[in-house]
């Protein structure tokens, strides 16, 4: 069939639909929405949780032209959360989670990713952490594989350091949390 058959094909299609159209996602799609995994068009839905301010800043970019700025402003760790309880939908089995990561200090910080995986409630079922290396001004990649028990329906990322002295800057871009393959 030509490409113009198949567009107006396509079209019939969509003007018979009654409800929304459904896109299904690939498989190894990202469980986290755009702007909050790459930073590109905004902030998506990370908050300051406690002793640190945040924005989405061009000299944070891993990727593409922005990334996450965190900015310590207090002693004694630091933290960013993802923000819209219960979380993004997400299904139980394989996974794997990653982001990059670096930092402007001196000292011993390290960036912990924690992925809360909730049932349709919100309620926790598991947390599994993934921990960067000691980060330094060059960008490191951290990744690991991970389980959400039967019954998850939803997920939740924080990101934390347990050190830190006010002025620090950890920066983080291109976070992913997704399923791998249908089961
Ligand atoms: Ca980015």
């Amino acid at each position: 069939m030509t490409r113009g058959g198949w567009s107006a094909l396509g079209l019939a299609a969509a003007l018979t639909a009654c409800g929304p159209v459904v896109i299904d996602h690939a498989p190894t799609s990202n469980l986290l929405d755009a702007e909050t995994a790459s930073l590109e068009t905004g902030s998506g839905v990370w908050t300051a949780w406690f002793a640190v301010t945040i924005a989405r800043a061009p000299t944070a970019a891993r990727e593409g032209d922005a990334g996450l700025r965190v900015e310590v402003t207090e002693p004694y760790g630091w933290g960013v959360a993802t923000d819209n309880w219960p979380g993004f939908a997400a299904s139980p089995g394989a996974h794997r989670a990653s982001f990059w990561a670096r930092a402007t200090s001196g000292r011993s910080l390290v960036a912990e990713m924690k992925v809360k995986w909730r049932d349709a409630s919100g309620r926790e079922l598991r947390v599994e952490a993934l921990s960067s290396p000691v980060l330094t001004g060059q960008w490191v990649r951290t990744e690991r594989e991970l389980t959400a028990p039967a019954g998850t329906e939803r997920v939740s990322v924080e990101v934390t350091g347990a050190e830190g002295t006010p002025g620090d800057i950890i920066e983080l871009d291109s976070l992913v949390v997704q399923a791998q393959g249908s089961l």
